[in-house]
Order: C-alpha cells, then sequence, then structure tokens
C-alpha cells in the first residue's frame, strides 16, 4: 500500500478496510447514504515453475459543483466473494504482481516503473468498420456509461490466478455507439505504443510492439467483456492498466489489454500480440481449458496468488454457463 501514496493522493486513497465497511454498510439497505458513500470511494477516485526462458505473456475528481456531472455510482450489490464463494484477493496483491511487459517481465517491479506512468490526458479512437468512427476523451467515457461493479476471476496463462472487484462498462455499449458495420467480424484493441514512458519498448530486440489484442464480434458483445476504469473503488492504477483495459474473465489474462489507446472493427481475424510472438503457445481464442496444456506447462491447476496449494481450473474460468455456447460446434482442442 506504501507505494501507493506515490501515485495517488492520500486524500484520493479509500482504504480497503474502508471500502469493505462501506460495503457491509450497504447491505443494510441504507441506499440513500450508500449511494453518497459509493460517489465519494469513485471520486477518490511467476513465472511458474518450468517458464523461466521465454517471455509469457477516475472516474474524474471533478465534483457535482464543477461542469461535469458526477459519475454515476456503481449500482451493483457490493460483494466480498465472488459467485461462487472465493474471497477477494487484497488491494495489495493485485497491485503489486503484474504483468506488463511494456515496464518489465519483473511482476514485482511493474508496479515501482509504473508510478510516473501519464494516463490523463487519454483518447480511444474507435475506428474501422463503423457507421461512426469516433475518438472518445477518457473523462467523457467514465461518464458516459454507469460503472458498475463487477468481481471476476483472472487467470493467468502462467498458472495462477485473483480474485478482483472492478469497476468498468461493457463494451457493447461502446461499441454500440460507433455503430458496427454488418461486416465486422473481429474487433483489434491496441495499447499504447511510447518507448519514452515504457522501459520495455526501448529494446529493439524484444517483441513487436504496440501490444494489441483482438475478440470475435460476439465475444467482444457479451455482457461479460468489460472495459475497466477502476478497481476498489478506485481509479485504475497505473499497474493495471490505467486508465482503461479489457477484462474478458473467461479468457487467459492476456487477451485483457491494458492502456488501450484504440479499437478496431475489422473483418479478417488479427494476429495478436502473444499469439504472433509464439503461435504454437498462445492461441487466438485462449479460452481457460484445463484440458489442453500449454507446451510448457500444465493448465489443469492454478495457484491462488495469497494461497499455497493448488486448485483445480475450471473450464473457461468458471463462466462455461454464459459463454460456452459462443463455441459450439468448435473443436477447442484445436482451436485452443
Ligand atoms: N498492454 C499489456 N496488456 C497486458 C499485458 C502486457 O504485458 N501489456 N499482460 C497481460 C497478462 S499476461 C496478464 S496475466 C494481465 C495481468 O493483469 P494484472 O497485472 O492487472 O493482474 O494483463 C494482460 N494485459
Ligand atoms: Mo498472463
Amino acid at each position: 500500500m506504501n507505494r501507493f501514496k506515490n501515485t495517488i493522493p492520500s486524500s484520493e486513497i479509500t482504504p480497503e478496510h474502508v471500502y469493505r465497511s462501506r460495503r457491509d454498510f450497504i447491505k443494510l439497505g441504507v441506499w440513500a447514504f450508500a449511494s453518497s458513500a459509493l460517489m465519494v470511494a469513485c471520486r477518490g477516485n511467476e513465472l511458474e515453475a518450468g517458464r523461466q526462458n521465454a517471455p509469457m505473456p477516475t472516474p474524474t475528481s471533478s465534483d457535482a459543483a464543477q461542469d461535469k456531472p458526477a459519475p454515476t455510482p456503481m449500482p451493483t450489490a457490493p460483494k466480498d466473494t465472488d459467485e461462487l464463494g472465493n474471497k477477494l484477493n487484497t488491494f495489495e496483491q493485485i497491485t503489486t504482481y503484474n504483468n506488463y511487459y511494456e515496464f518489465t517481465s519483473d511482476k514485482e517491479q511493474v508496479a515501482v516503473l509504473a508510478r510516473d506512468f501519464k494516463s490523463s490526458p487519454w483518447t480511444v479512437a474507435v475506428t474501422g468498420l463503423v457507421n461512426k468512427p469516433t475518438t472518445f476523451d477518457m473523462d467523457d467515457l467514465r461518464t458516459k456509461f454507469d460503472q458498475e461493479e463487477r468481481v471476476y476471476r483472472l487467470r493467468c496463462v502462467e498458472g495462477w490466478s485473483m480474485v478482483i472487484p472492478w469497476t468498468g462498462f461493457p463494451l457493447h455499449k461502446l461499441l454500440k455507439e460507433v455503430e458496427p458495420k454488418s461486416n465486422a467480424r473481429f474487433v483489434r484493441f491496441v495499447s499504447l505504443d511510447d518507448p519514452k514512458q515504457y522501459p520495455g519498448q526501448n529494446d529493439i530486440f524484444s517483441f513487436q510492439w504496440p501490444y494489441a489484442e483482438a475478440l470475435r464480434m460476439d465475444e467482444a458483445m457479451h455482457d461479460l467483456t468489460l472495459m475497466v476504469t477502476g478497481l476498489y473503488g478506485r481509479p485504475l492504477p497505473n499497474q493495471n492498466g490505467a486508465p482503461l483495459r479489457l477484462a474478458v474473465p473467461w479468457k487467459y489474462g492476456f487477451k485483457s489489454a491494458k492502456a488501450i489507446v484504440a479499437i478496431e472493427l475489422v473483418e479478417e481475424q488479427p494476429g495478436p500480440f502473444w499469439t504472433t510472438a509464439n503461435p504454437a503457445e498462445y492461441g487466438f481464442y485462449a479460452n481457460v481449458n484445463p484440458e489442453v496444456p500449454h507446451p510448457r506447462w500444465t493448465q489443469a491447476t492454478e495457484r491462488r496468488i495469497g494461497e499455497t496449494g493448488r486448485r483445480r481450473t475450471l473450464p473457461f474460468n468458471g463462466y462455461a454457463e454464459q459463454v460456452a455456447s459462443l463455441y459450439a460446434g468448435m473443436d477447442l482442442k484445436v482451436n485452443y
């Protein structure tokens, strides 16, 4: 948490115990108070064994008195666990163990190197096969769409996982605004390309920057697919992909691109970052699947950060009921 004092003014920090007690308070059903408490919260605003060598893959601070409308309070009932009863990971865990190769491949150094990252001003250009190509200002995105809380499991292809209370809005709301054309079949997400801010982008022998990911149109339109603007009721920390990242909870974590600057609707299946770097190891679909081992490690189990033992990995990361039908008739052992 101490590291955080450097990136978020202490006045804006909502300590985790306060977040939790606010949530308990809300459970009492005191909605009038609860929504104002939440608005304050909104404003306040391993490599696993065997993977040594190869790389792997706010709300605004303006308040109601100012010109911009206050962000919509998060309407969903706050929770202490996910829908399966798994405890949330702590803010500390979620923000000090990160994959963000633009900074470094050292998970514990990402937060340190990301301290001074400039995530504002920021725009997101939505282009390609759409009737209304639009460049959105990040501050507008935070107020335009209700910010919902979604507790999702994040499963990294390296075999570790966390449970994270994100805030954000479903991607389909954004796509609706730009009116996709009927021949748009895939959605591509491009992360920031800025070697001045990203030490990891200066090694010309490393990867083909920028980081980019892609989803099929129906995956992008699925209600679980979230554009993330925050976590634990705070603006998204730099190391987690500020100011805007994806969360696609039924897929391995590398699909959830951070620091998104462009979204492009296209007809042909794009070649994402890791899939291009190593197609034998990282498939386009990358649905969490305990039955398809990665060439270098099993996917049957995982280590929840904060726990010592290993847990069984669930098909589609536990979201099969919601998403399995998207892949009806597809052989997921081949199209992994
Ligand atoms: N731009 C970008 N996005 C990225 C990555 C990255 O290196 N760069 N790493 C991915 C991987 S491998 C994982 S597991 C998740 C980690 O998200 P977290 O650090 O918020 O837990 O981000 C994904 N998004
Ligand atoms: Mo990952």
